[in-house]
């Protein structure tokens, strides 16, 4: 329990936390690095047994160990990932697919909620392109940049084009991030060059093209920078979002 303490974990949680080890027959008091896997196979096994009451339970003992923003990296977000690696392989139905998603975007919600932004940068601007429904990755990437102050204008799934150079303007976003998980989901910015531009010019910034599809924007001549994973595009936001804060008073 000193350990846990000892990484900044409030007393209260430590001892509650060493009390469920114990019950649950798990070693007192193991780095937490090990606990990631372990909570995500637990919660890949709740989510496919349509344990809602389970896996609220092991998100809620993941808290005694991790920030809320690894919980949503190493536990949630792997857990999706996982039974998304099992559906496509057949193993695993659409319903738990889809259960497992709700869960996440739950959990991502109200950790939007929890960050409110401390530092005066403009806001970074979160889309995904049009007709692009997975959000799940630049939810978590809102959620990173929310946990470190910044402010963030979260407009989730399927944006139109119209839609996001409307918002960066009037929202006077420092940078446009656009996530796009299917390559075809970009072709509205491919046949919109000039909203491209517009949309550099308003906030200042190339657009950071985020997702699985970004490894695409050059062959698909597009303008930006292009970011594959969560860390590169958190990386690259902060470091735009920090470099344009002023300081609060
Ligand atoms: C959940 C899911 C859905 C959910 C999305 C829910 C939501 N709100 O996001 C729903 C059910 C809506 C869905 C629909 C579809 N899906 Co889907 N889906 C998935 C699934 C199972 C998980 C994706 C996910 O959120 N993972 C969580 C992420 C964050 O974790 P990760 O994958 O480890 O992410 C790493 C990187 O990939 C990257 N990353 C991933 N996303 C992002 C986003 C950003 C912004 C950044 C920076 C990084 C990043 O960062 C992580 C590492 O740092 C994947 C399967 C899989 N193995 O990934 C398929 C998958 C992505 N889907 C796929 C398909 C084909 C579809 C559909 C066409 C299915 C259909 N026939 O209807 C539709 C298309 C919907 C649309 N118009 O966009 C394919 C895409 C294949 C491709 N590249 O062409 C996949 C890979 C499954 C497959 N092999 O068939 N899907």
């Amino acid at each position: 329990m000193r350990a846990r303490v000892e990484e900044g974990i409030p007393p209260r949680q430590a001892a509650r936390l060493a009390i469920e080890r114990r019950e649950a027959g798990l070693p007192f008091d193991g780095p937490h690095t090990l606990e990631a896997p372990r909570l995500a196979a637990d919660l890949k096994a709740s989510c496919l047994a349509f344990d809602e009451d389970r896996a609220l339970e092991i998100i809620r003992r993941a808290g005694a160990v991790m920030r809320p923003t690894e919980i949503m990296r190493s536990v949630v977000l792997v857990a999706v990932a996982e039974i998304g690696r099992d559906w496509e392989a057949g193993l695993v139905t659409v319903a738990q697919e889809h259960f497992a998603s709700h869960l996440a975007r739950r959990f991502g919600d109200r950790l939007m909620d929890l960050y409110r932004p401390s530092s005066g940068a403009s806001p970074v601007l979160c889309a995904c392109a049009p007709g692009e429904q997975h959000d799940l990755g630049l939810l978590a990437v809102a959620i990173e940049l929310r946990s470190r102050g910044f402010p963030v204008v979260y407009l989730g799934a399927d944006v139109p084009v119209d839609a996001v150079l409307a918002s960066a303007a009037s929202t006077s976003a420092g940078l446009a991030v656009i996530g796009c998980t299917l390559d075809e989901h970009l072709d509205a910015y491919v046949s919109a060059p000039e909203a491209v531009a517009r949309l550099e010019a308003a906030s200042g910034a190339p657009v950071l093209w985020a997702g699985p599809a970004a490894g695409r924007v050059s062959a698909l001549s597009l303008q930006g920078h292009r970011a594959e994973t969560i860390d590169a595009a958190v990386a690259y936001a902060a470091a735009l979002a920090g470099k344009r804060s002023t300081p609060r008073a």
